[in-house]
């Protein structure tokens, strides 16, 4: 490992192309597109763009989509669109396509595109030496297989980024703090002992994806390769930070890297639309830092996050780690100031909700003992 002093002096990329943010999955649906554009906004008005390599990233051909979704699955989300679905209706359900999750909404393909091209543009600049970390936020997309789609992501930009990553690197991590299971990935890698997947999530057997349990720890040479932390309801920062940096730790040492793909998914913020854990932005944040804190190339990516003035918040935080330039917490003045009353705060502090952490440290302990455990069975 190179020394922590390296930091200061660490190039960040920062993938974007402004269009990824003006796509509509339709009314009432918790995916929101615009909240990459709302992040993008604060991360040009609190100047972080003097920190990093700025990239207006390209969209993925359909031949680097191919690398892992089947070539009619991509041909089908090419050619449907809101209008001609009727035509289609054989094909919805093979690919689980618009039922409620995964609508057929305007322009899906090229959503794909740009999600795809900018993890691609991620993976590329560190395997190319260009820089030591990459941004993503419009990538995250966990959950899409290789012919179908799942939980609002039609095609899998993070697997896409690891195959791009593999050309390059013996063993490549893959860490998911999204509130739910990395399922599309841990699946695509579940017999690989070159991708090691390490999910933390909320698991219950009902929560979305429903998968996720302890003992899902991957199948020939990918046995022991695949980790899961499954978590309870409101989980604070200290048990999260607690649970996190034990398993990260052991994990890298086991493993040893050559490089990190990090889903950043801000569901698990507190008050989140959909999730039910109790983390705040700083709290999701520490996990970012200490990632960083081992000086392996690292990308990250985007993911869940339903209450968008928190999303971008919390990726407007965790660039400015990434940048290793402190940002005030009072918010710069930007066009989209009404999202953030009436604290105008980075990181407003949670207010007391009353909600019990229902992680006791004596079941965060045996987490820890049981993922010890499975990685004394890790060929080192
Ligand atoms: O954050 O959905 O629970 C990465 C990510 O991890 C389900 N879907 C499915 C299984 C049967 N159901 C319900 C279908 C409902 C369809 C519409 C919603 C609409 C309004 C509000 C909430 C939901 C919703 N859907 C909440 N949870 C779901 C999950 C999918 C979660 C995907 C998480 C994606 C981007
Ligand atoms: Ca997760
Ligand atoms: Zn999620």
């Amino acid at each position: 490992n190179r020394p922590q002093s390296s930091h200061s002096k660490d190039r960040v990329a920062y993938c974007f192309n402004h269009d990824a943010g003006n796509f509509h999955y339709g009314q009432g649906h918790p995916m929101k597109p615009p909240r990459l554009t709302l992040t993008h906004n604060l991360v040009m008005n609190y100047g972080l763009y003097k920190h990093m390599d700025v990239f207006h990233t390209r969209r993925a051909f359909d031949e680097e989509i191919a690398n892992f979704h089947s070539q009619d699955y991509i041909e089908f989300l090419k050619r449907v669109t809101p209008n001609n679905v009727n035509n289609f209706t054989k094909f919805l359900s093979r690919y689980n396509l618009g039922i409620d999750d995964c609508p057929i909404f305007e322009g899906i393909y090229d959503f794909c595109r740009l999600s795809c091209g900018g993890s691609l543009e991620a993976a590329r600049k560190l395997t190319s030496g260009q820089t030591d970390l990459a941004i993503n936020w419009s990538g995250g997309l966990h959950h899409a297989r290789k012919s179908e789609a799942s939980g609002f992501c039609y095609t899998n930009d993070i697997v896409l980024a690891a195959l791009e990553l593999l050309r390059y690197f013996p063993r490549v991590l893959y860490v998911d703090i999204d509130v739910h299971h990395g399922d599309g990935v841990q699946e695509a890698f579940y017999a690989s002992n070159r991708v090691l997947s390490v999910s933390f999530h909320k698991y219950d057997g009902h929560f979305f994806p429903g998968t996720g349990s302890l003992d899902e720890i991957g199948t020939h040479l990918g046995k022991y390769y695949s980790l899961n932390v499954p978590l309870l309801d409101y989980i604070d920062d200290n048990s999260y930070a607690y649970i996190f940096k034990h398993v990260l730790s052991m994990v890298i040492e086991t493993f040893r890297p050559g490089a990190i793909i990090m889903q950043c998914g801000t569901d698990s913020l507190a008050g989140d639309k959909l999730g039910t854990f109790n983390i705040s932005v700083h709290g999701h944040g520490e996990c970012v830092r200490f990632l960083k804190s081992f000086n392996i190339p690292l990308m990250t990516v985007g993911g869940g996050g339903y209450t968008i003035r928190n999303v971008s918040r919390c990726w407007t935080y965790e660039t400015s780690i990434m940048a290793n330039t402190p940002i005030p917490d009072v918010l710069p003045e930007n066009e989209y100031m009404e999202y953030f009353g009436p604290d105008y705060r980075l990181n407003p502090p949670i207010v007391d909700n009353h909600l019990e952490n229902a992680n006791s440290r004596a079941y965060l302990d045996q987490l820890r003992i049981q993922i010890a455990e499975i990685l004394r069975y890790m060929e080192t």
